[in-house]
């Protein structure tokens, strides 16, 4: 309860914000996209991590209002790297479940969009497995997502319940394999074999994949050759503030 009043305050006294992970193109080492990952700092309680309160904002409601705040301040904050010159790229954002079934999702990811300028192909929603279970709902949300012109990543693929003929059915451009299988790669052979058929599978769909929690050169290394099509992990970099984040852009560009 205490929790949740303050978790109510943060969202009028401003204290989120988002931090920015590079995804990486493993063939050219450009940036390909970037996962925006919200952070909450509260006077009190110090850093609070996504983990423990985006549970508790899914719970009571409160995901609606700060989920709305992320599309915002995600969808600002590329505009504004976009009009200071920077080569432009795709920010990823997390769904939640109330989030994605919430009616008038598209009316204000629209709204996001036009308010900003914002060409729809640099947004992605991250949805995960669970989350599209009820497959004929899911389904339509999709595609009035996709008519709207944003990308869809499937996230942590690999850890949920999957019917690999709804991945058919969904107008996905992204799977996001989930670090689990990246970690325990290079030391077990069977993690190899579902990392490197899980690429397949997505290629034969028509669609790219994202390696998640890369770590070391190794990984980096093998998921190349295995034509992973963009690394995410601690190996390239952390997930950064804005301000940092840019810093890195101007690095690598
Ligand atoms: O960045 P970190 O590893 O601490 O994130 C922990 C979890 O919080 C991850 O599962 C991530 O998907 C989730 N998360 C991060 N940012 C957001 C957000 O803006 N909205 C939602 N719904 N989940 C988020
Ligand atoms: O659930 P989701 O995939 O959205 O969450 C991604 C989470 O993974 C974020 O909290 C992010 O901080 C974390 N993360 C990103 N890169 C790495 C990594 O290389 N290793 C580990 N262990 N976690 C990572
Ligand atoms: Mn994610
Ligand atoms: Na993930």
């Amino acid at each position: 309860i205490e929790l949740e009043s303050l978790l109510r305050k943060a969202i009028k006294q401003n204290e989120f914000s988002l931090y920015y992970q590079p995804q990486i193109d493993p063939v050219t080492n450009d940036i390909y996209g970037a996962e925006a990952l919200i952070r909450w700092e509260n006077k009190e309680l110090g850093l609070i991590s996504p983990g423990e309160f985006i549970p508790l904002a899914e719970e009571s409601g409160l995901i609606v209002p700060i989920g709305e705040w992320v599309m915002d301040e995600a969808c600002r904050q590329n505009k504004e790297w976009q009009d200071k010159g920077y080569k432009p790229f795709r920010i990823s954002i997390n769904l939640s479940l109330r989030q994605f079934y919430q009616s008038d999702l598209v009316k204000k990811l629209e709204q996001v969009i036009t308010k900003y300028q914002l060409d729809p192909q640099y947004l992605e929603l991250e949805i995960t497995e669970s989350m599209a279970m009820d497959a004929n709902t899911a389904s339509t949300i999709l595609h009035d997502l996709k008519k709207i012109g944003v990308h869809i990543a499937m996230d942590d693929f690999g850890t949920g319940y999957s019917s690999l003929n709804n991945l058919k059915k969904f107008p996905i451009d992204h799977l996001k394999i989930d670090q689990s299988f990246i970690r325990d790669m290079t030391t077990d052979a069977d993690d190899r074999d579902i990392v490197s058929t899980i690429i397949m599978l997505a290629h034969n769909l028509n669609m790219k994949t994202i390696a998640e929690g890369v770590e070391t050169k190794e990984q980096a290394e093998f998921l190349h050759s295995i034509k992973c099509d963009a690394l995410q992990g601690y190996y390239y970099c952390r997930p950064l503030p804005a301000k940092d984040f840019l810093d890195y852009l101007t690095e690598h560009s």
